[in-house]
């Protein structure tokens, strides 16, 4: 088994200066402006940025936070620019650099150092036994793939993830044909991701998305941010919430670390941004312990039904709550009897700051709670998610203007691709149109999701891996673990733009299908082809290429799905492949007769802002088993931590894209230079005999005794929760246990690894 690399760079290069207080401001756009030019040069630079978000350029490859109606001449953010950077730049990975680096050598250097090399040029072939790519044709690749497919005893002995970056077109395209393969074994990115608030909201309100628009944000008159730094992560949405801030909005922002922006923000795309102290946006920082939201929430909503009980008529929405919604009797009953004091301790909190929320909630007429990573990545995460909704329903915050449940989705198409059917579990309706409209019999057997995918590969059950995207081994948990499942394959397959650690450690028989990106021009047969994306707040809108491709021999995503389904199940889907790459506009069409909400899907995507797909609960219809939206009553559980020990959430930096890293800073951390840090309350410290700057190895520890160990980290004494550390994703996936995952939504518990720290190793 491989150790994951330490770094190539020095680590006593690595300094620890302030945390800032402030985002997104001047230095933001220089920095943006610099990495550009670097990997773009100066032409590339002007077109690409030219381009991003406008209505007839491409959608930023960085978040799903929503463009404006009405856009910006430049409607980007600093790390929107990264990611652009990081796909148009001009560096190339050739055959001779494949020639030069064995895999093994390869599995050695850092993810930094991989995403480094540039963009992949052609079709690679890690033939079995040898240590060394080297070049394929298309047709040869695709050959080869298909024949391994078919001599498979059954097509569940292969599974197919997704990232969430690919288009709708793709997206329909490859579940199409993994589909007509006989297989629902199609785990993806979301799985790791928003997951738990898909599970928690289909079972809550009949819908797993969220329910409001940037409208919505800006006409709310509370916003409560619990588990989420926008300020890195999603910074177009601190216009939005500067926006609802003038418009009288209050907002609250829950996270066990002050993250910048929403402390203070500087909008850089207006001039009084580029001056002054910027607008401090929240309201109350609420420093919660990790894990600690579901706690907060049933004190809220416990608080919330006693104000009522005290002055009846005055909380609840009586008329909402008995004509829309179900189990509220039992909810109240349920939260009456829980013991506050008990509740406060779950939070991490005072008692005031927890009866602070409870206020700040009943003097709003609309509310809205946004949540990301920190919500979603927990043991009780689809519990607490339900909390959320609860609190919601008690004011008749659902399906209002100003109101409702906004889950921050990450990937640029994350929530499209699981509209396309993306997804191991997809409904019977949806499977009978899909077999109803290209002519076979779709298996409906439920797949394996991403950590159900892992633990077959392990047990010899799945033997061919193959990615739409992504950097699995490198996104997925307990790394050594998944390195090894990988490894058993007999086959892998990477459609990729970039290298990355998924294409060094690999199975027996591994290859590389470098794709166009959201920044190439895709040209077709018919001409130019644009593709369309949904963003977090359901609209779907048109993305189209404006750079010439890296390299000549790049296939775009669906065409690399064609020439492989046409191969693969020509004789079982009744579908003009040939036709679906030649024209993109064919493959709309289909789409618009399996998936609801898509009809005249070609005219309404020629709309400069795309169009919404319906959301029922914004008109207060709760498609769930009972036909309402339902309370749900949660037992109240928090992570215990015991003494001795911390409890670790994984994170990103300001400098990366998931597990692209773009650079070694964490500029609004204060850090420069370096990634193994380990951010550690100082009381902490003193407890632990311990002190900052000291090197520590981060050592799991989990129920099934197996000791997972990261290697060589710089303790770095911060303003985090008591209890709760922090440390960068993915360097630290190797920690976090398979089986350690949320109930129901099976995802890992990515923000709750209880470590100790031991001195580091020599
Ligand atoms: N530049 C950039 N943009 C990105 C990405 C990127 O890597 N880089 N990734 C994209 C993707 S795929 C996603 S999913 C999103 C991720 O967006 P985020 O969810 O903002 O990303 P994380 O870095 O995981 O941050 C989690 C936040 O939740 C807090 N938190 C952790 N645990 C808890 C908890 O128990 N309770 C509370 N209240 N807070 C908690 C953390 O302190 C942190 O502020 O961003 C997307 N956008
Ligand atoms: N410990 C820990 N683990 C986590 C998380 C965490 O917070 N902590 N977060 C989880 C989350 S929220 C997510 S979403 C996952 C992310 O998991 P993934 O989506 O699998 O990972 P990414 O790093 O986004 O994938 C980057 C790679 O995608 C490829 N790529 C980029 N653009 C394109 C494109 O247009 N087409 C194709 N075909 N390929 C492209 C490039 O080769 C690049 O190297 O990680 C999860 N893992
Ligand atoms: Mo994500």
């Amino acid at each position: 088994m491989s150790k994951a690399p330490r770094d190539d760079f020095d680590e006593d290069e690595l300094t620890v200066g302030h945390r800032k207080e402030w985002a997104a401001g001047v230095p933001g756009v220089q920095w943006a402006m610099k990495v550009s030019l670097e990997q773009m040069g100066p032409a590339r630079t002007t077109r690409a940025l030219l381009k991003l978000n406008q209505k007839d350029g491409f959608d930023c490859p960085g978040c799903a936070w929503p463009e404006k109606e009405h856009r910006h001449k430049a409607e980007f953010c600093e790390n929107g620019a990264k990611a652009v950077a990081e796909e148009a730049t001009k560096r190339r990975v050739q055959r001779d650099f494949f020639a030069q680096h064995s895999v093994a050598e390869m599995a050695g250097k850092t993810d930094w150092w991989l995403g480094q090399q540039g963009r992949l040029t052609e079709p690679m072939l890690k033939p079995a036994g040898q240590e060394h790519y080297r070049p394929i044709g298309w047709d040869e690749a695709f050959d080869l793939i298909a024949g391994e497919l078919r001599g498979l005893a059954s097509p569940d002995q292969a599974t197919f993830y997704t990232s969430g970056r690919t288009s709708n077109e793709a997206a329909f395209l490859y579940q199409l044909m993994v589909r007509g393969f006989g297989t629902n074994n199609l785990p993806d990115c979301s799985n790791m991701c928003h997951e738990s608030s898909g599970s928690a909201l289909n079972e809550a309100i009949g819908v797993g998305k969220g329910s409001v628009t940037l409208e919505d944000l800006e006409a709310a008159d509370l916003i409560i941010v619990m588990g989420q730094n926008p300020g890195t992560n999603h910074p177009r949405m601190l216009s939005t919430l500067e926006t609802a801030k003038q418009n009288g909005a209050v907002i609250v922002a829950v996270n066990p670390l002050p993250e910048a922006g929403l402390i203070n923000f500087r909008n850089p795309q207006k001039p009084k941004g580029l001056v002054g102290k910027g607008t401090p946006l929240a309201d109350d920082f609420l420093q919660a312990r990790l894990g600690g939201d579901l706690s907060l929430l049933l004190a809220a909503g416990k608080l919330l039904i006693e104000a009522e009980d005290a002055a009846p008529g005055t909380v609840v929405d009586r008329s909402f709550v008995e004509q829309y919604t179900a189990g509220f009797e039992d909810y109240a009953e349920h939260v009456r009897k829980l013991d506050l004091d008990d509740l406060v301790t779950g939070t991490g909190l005072t008692e005031a700051e927890v009866r602070s929320l409870a206020d700040r909630l009943l003097a709003s007429k609309k509310t809205i709670i946004c949540w990301a990573m920190g919500i979603t990545q927990h043991k009780h995460s689809v519990a607490t998610i339900r909390e959320i909704v609860n609190v919601l329903l008690i004011q008749g915050n659902l399906g209002r203007p100003g109101a409702g449940v906004c889950p921050v989705r990450g990937h640029s198409n994350v929530q499209g691709d699981r509209t396309m059917g993306i997804f191991e579990r997809m409904p019977d309706w949806f499977l009978d149109k899909l077999g109803a409209e290209f002519g076979f019999e779709p298996p409906r057997e439920p797949g394996h999701d991403t950590v159900a995918s892992i633990r077959a590969m392990r047990d010899g059950q799945v033997t061919v891996f193959m990615a739409m995207g992504g950097n699995f081994v490198r996104a997925t948990p307990d790394s050594n673990l998944t390195e090894a499942a990988l490894r058993s394959c007999r086959l892998t397959v990477q459609i990729s733009t970039k290298l990355n650690r998924s294409h060094a450690i690999c199975g027996e028989t591994a290859l590389i299908l470098p794709t166009l990106g959201r920044t190439d021009r895709d040209r077709q047969r018919t001409g130019e082809q644009e593709v369309s994306v949904e963003d977090s707040m359901s609209r779907v809108h048109r993305s189209k290429g404006a750079l010439e491709p890296p390299s000549e021999q790049l296939l775009s995503e669906v065409s690399i799905i064609c020439r492989l389904a046409e191969r693969l199940v020509g004789d079982v889907v009744k579908a003009p492949w040939p036709e679906f790459e030649a024209d993109y506009r064919t493959i709309r069409a289909r789409i618009a007769k399996v998936i609801p909400g898509f009809d005249d899907f070609e005219a309404k995507l020629a709309q400069p802002a795309g169009f919404a797909l319906p959301h029922a609960a914004r008109s207060r219809e709760f498609p769930t088993k009972t036909g309402l939206a339902n309370f749900a009553v949660n037992e109240l559980w928090y992570p215990q931590i015991p003494a001795g020990r911390l409890l670790l959430q994984t994170i990103r930096s300001h400098d990366q894209y998931n597990t692209t890293i773009y650079g070694l800073d964490d500029r609004y951390r204060g850090i420069k230079g370096g990634r193994r840090v380990v951010f550690v309350n100082a009381a902490d410290l003193i407890d632990l005999g311990l002190t900052d700057g000291a090197m520590v190895d981060l050592v799991g520890e989990f129920a099934d005794g197996v000791e997972r160990r990261a290697e060589n980290f710089r303790i770095v004494t911060y303003d985090t929760a008591k209890g709760c550390a922090a440390a960068y994703y993915p360097e630290t996936n190797v920690l976090v246990p398979l089986d350690s995952v949320a109930d129901i939504s099976n995802t890992p518990t990515s923000k709750s690894v209880l470590i100790r720290l031991d001195p580091a190793t020599p």
